[in-house]
């Protein structure tokens, strides 16, 4: 089932989204539908709190070289934490919470990330490239974060702009 998307400035993307403690069919099923979800809005990750579930998820589907994405490809992480972050890299980032508008957001390069997966299994994945960055982008959602928070003075009010000119355009 496809689950409609909240966006900006909704309150609820503001939300600390809580720890998954069932590792159930109820969770197995929002995960499908999370990734039913994505793949309908042409997203390569999106976090619980995006389709107003506040609880500690998030998928992720990294296109292959040839830009295609897989199943294969599809991460489904829970409770993350990140440990060992290293370096810095600047990343144009978009988010399916905040349609149409794209922005340069520095990164860590690479980290070390533990999480469960939908069985409730202890995981822990090597990441760098866009990989790292979308895992950081992710999980500023379960703390209620989006990106244009992280975003230089300038870079805001040209966000605040596109945006005013946008609500204008709408109506
Ligand atoms: C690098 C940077 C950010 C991430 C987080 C995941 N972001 C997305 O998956 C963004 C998807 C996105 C897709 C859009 O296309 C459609 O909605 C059809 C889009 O287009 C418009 O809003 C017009 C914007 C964002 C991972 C890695
Ligand atoms: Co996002």
């Amino acid at each position: 089932m496809i689950l409609p998307i909240i966006t900006y400035p909704n309150k609820q993307l503001k939300t600390r989204s809580a720890e998954v403690t069932s590792f159930d069919q109820l969770l197995h099923r929002f995960l499908d539908d999370m990734y039913e979800t994505m793949m309908s809005s042409n997203g390569i990750g999106l976090a619980a709190i995006q389709v107003a579930n506040p609880i500690r998820a998030l998928i992720l589907c990294i296109p292959d070289e040839e830009g295609n994405q897989t199943q294969e490809n599809l991460l489904e992480i829970i409770n993350p934490s990140i440990c060992d972050p290293k370096g810095n890299t600047l990343y144009q980032e978009g988010c399916l919470s905040v349609p149409g508008f794209y922005e340069d957001v520095e990164r860590y390069e690479s980290l070390t990330l533990h999480y469960q997966n939908r069985h409730g299994e202890s995981c822990t994945l090597e990441a760098n490239d866009l990989l790292a960055i979308a895992i950081q982008h992710e999980m500023d959602h379960l703390e209620g974060k989006l990106f244009i928070e992280k975003l230089t003075y300038n870079r805001r009010k040209k966000f605040e702009k596109e945006y005013k000119k946008a609500l204008k355009e709408k109506k």
